[in-house]
C-alpha cells in the first residue's frame, strides 16, 4: 500500500481576539485527510509565517505522513543552527498537525496514540487579578463560583503598577515598573487573598521573571507560609542558576519554562529536582513530539507539568496541551485564559471547560478545526509591542 505524503503546507494567520495566532495544516496525499497545528509566536508572526512557506513546506512536501519522530528530528537540525523560538514554532505547527492526521487515520484522539487517559478532565486555573488585594478577593470568587479550585493571582500588570518611580532627568519612553515595590505589594496582595479566601482553594502567582534573583529568594521565603501551588517565573531564563539557592531556602513550589526554547534550559531543573513544574510553551519547544519526550523524562524526576497557556497560544495549541494533559502520569496543572465567543466559531471544536476542568470532544486527531473563512475575516494587525519594552526606574532596559 503506497505511503500517504505531504502534498501541500498552508499557513492560517487570524487575530479574533487579542492575540495573533498562526496555525499549520497539513493537505495530504490522500482526499480530504489534513491535520492542523499551532505555530504561535505572536510576536513575531511574519518570521513563522517566512520560516513555513520558504523553508519548511519545501523540505516537507513528499514525505511520508506516518513518519512523525524522523520528520521531527530531521526538521530540527535540517537548517543546522536550532532551537530558537521561530524555527521551533514552525516545526510545532507540522508536527503538530502531523499527530492529527494520525490521529484521524487511526480514528483516535491523540491522546489515545500517547497511551490513553490518566484523567477524564485537565484542572485548569484561571487568571484572577485586580489593582488592589480587595479587587483580586473579588475576581478570585468569581472564579470560584465557576467552579474553578485553581486560580492565579495578580495585582496590576506583570511588575504590578508602580505608584511613583523617581525616575532621573531625561529618562526615555518605556513600560516601566518598580521591581521592589512590585514585590512587597505582592507578598501583601497574597497574604490578604489567603486570609480573605482561607486555604480551600489553590493560589497561583507569576513574578514573570520581573525581580532580581536575590529579591526572587526573598519572595518565595515570603510566600512560603501562604502555602502557593507554584511561584511562576521566580527567575529569568539567563539567572536559571539561582534556582538552588531558592531550592535549598524554601518549600514555594517552583513552576518555569514559558521562555525556554533549549533543552539545555529545562534538563537540569528537571533532573536536579530544582523546580516542581515545566512551564514551556509546548509550540515554542517545536510541538508534541518533544513535550512528549520531556513529559516522560520530568516524570522520572517528580516534575509535572503545566504547559503555558496564554491567549498567544490558539486554541488548536490548547488542545495540543489538553491531549498531553489527559494522557501524562506526571500531570500537575493546565493554564486556561479563557477566549471570546467569537474565537469558538472560527476554531470548532476548542476544548471546553466546566467547573474548573477542560474536556476533550473525543474526535480522531486533536479533535479541533479552523474555519478558514471565518479566520480570514480578522486579519493580524501589525503593532511594535509597548509592554515588552520594560524599564527600571532608572530607565535602564529590563527583562519583560
Ligand atoms: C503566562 C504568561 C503570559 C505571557 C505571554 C507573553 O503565564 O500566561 O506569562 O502571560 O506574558 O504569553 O506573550
Ligand atoms: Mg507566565
Amino acid at each position: 500500500m503506497s505511503a500517504v505524503t505531504i502534498q501541500d503546507v498552508q499557513v492560517i494567520t487570524t487575530q479574533p481576539a487579542g492575540s495573533r495566532l498562526v496555525i499549520v495544516k497539513i493537505i495530504t496525499s490522500e482526499p480530504g485527510l489534513y491535520g492542523v497545528g499551532c505555530a504561535t509566536f505572536t510576536q513575531r508572526f511574519h518570521a513563522v509565517v517566512t520560516a513555513i512557506e520558504k523553508h519548511l513546506k519545501p523540505f516537507l512536501i513528499g514525505r511520508d505522513v506516518s513518519r512523525i519522530e524522523e520528520t521531527w528530528q530531521m526538521a530540527m537540525v535540517n537548517s543546522y543552527w536550532r532551537n530558537g523560538p521561530v524555527l521551533s514554532n514552525a516545526i510545532s505547527g507540522a508536527d503538530q498537525a502531523l499527530w492529527d492526521i494520525k490521529g484521524k487515520r487511526a480514528g483516535m484522539p491523540v491522546y489515545e496514540l500517547l497511551g490513553g487517559k490518566c484523567r477524564e478532565g485537565a484542572a485548569v486555573y484561571g487568571h484572577a487579578g485586580g489593582s488592589a488585594p480587595e479587587q483580586v478577593v473579588e475576581s478570585v470568587r468569581r472564579f470560584m463560583e465557576m467552579g474553578y479550585h485553581y486560580i492565579r493571582v495578580q495585582m496590576g500588570g506583570y511588575g504590578g503598577d508602580p505608584s511613583s518611580l523617581r525616575k532621573p532627568d531625561g529618562a526615555p519612553d518605556g513600560a516601566y515598573y518598580d521591581p521592589r515595590e512590585y514585590a512587597r505589594n505582592a507578598v501583601r496582595m497574597i497574604e490578604h487573598v489567603r486570609n480573605e479566601i482561607g486555604d480551600d482553594v489553590e493560589l497561583l502567582h507569576d513574578i514573570h521573571e520581573r525581580i532580581q534573583p536575590i529579591d526572587a529568594v526573598q519572595m518565595a521565603k515570603d510566600v512560603e507560609q501562604f502555602k502557593l501551588f507554584f511561584l511562576e517565573d521566580a527567575l529569568a531564563p539567563e539567572d536559571i542558576k539561582w534556582f538552588e539557592n531558592i531550592r535549598q531556602q524554601c518549600a514555594t513550589p517552583q513552576a518555569m519554562g514559558e521562555l525556554f526554547n533549549n533543552p539545555r534550559e529545562w534538563q537540569p531543573l528537571i533532573s536536579g529536582r530544582l523546580i516542581d513544574f515545566i512551564r514551556m510553551h509546548v509550540s515554542q519547544m517545536g510541538g508534541l513530539t518533544p513535550a512528549r519526550h520531556v513529559a516522560a523524562f520530568a516524570n522520572m524526576y517528580g516534575v509535572r507539568t503545566a504547559w503555558h497557556g496564554p491567549g498567544d497560544t490558539s486554541p488548536v495549541g490548547h488542545a495540543a496541551n489538553l491531549h498531553l494533559d489527559l494522557w501524562a502520569p506526571n500531570f500537575g496543572i493546565q493554564e486556561w485564559c479563557r477566549f471570546p465567543e467569537r474565537v469558538y466559531e472560527v476554531f470548532p471544536g476548542t476544548p471546553e471547560v466546566r467547573e474548573g476542568y477542560m474536556y476533550a470532544n473525543d474526535n480522531p486527531g486533536l479533535g479541533i478545526d479552523v474555519n478558514e473563512e471565518l479566520a480570514a475575516q480578522y486579519p493580524c494587525k501589525d503593532q511594535v509591542e509597548h509592554w515588552t519594552q520594560t524599564r527600571w526606574p532608572d530607565g535602564s532596559p529590563a527583562r519583560p
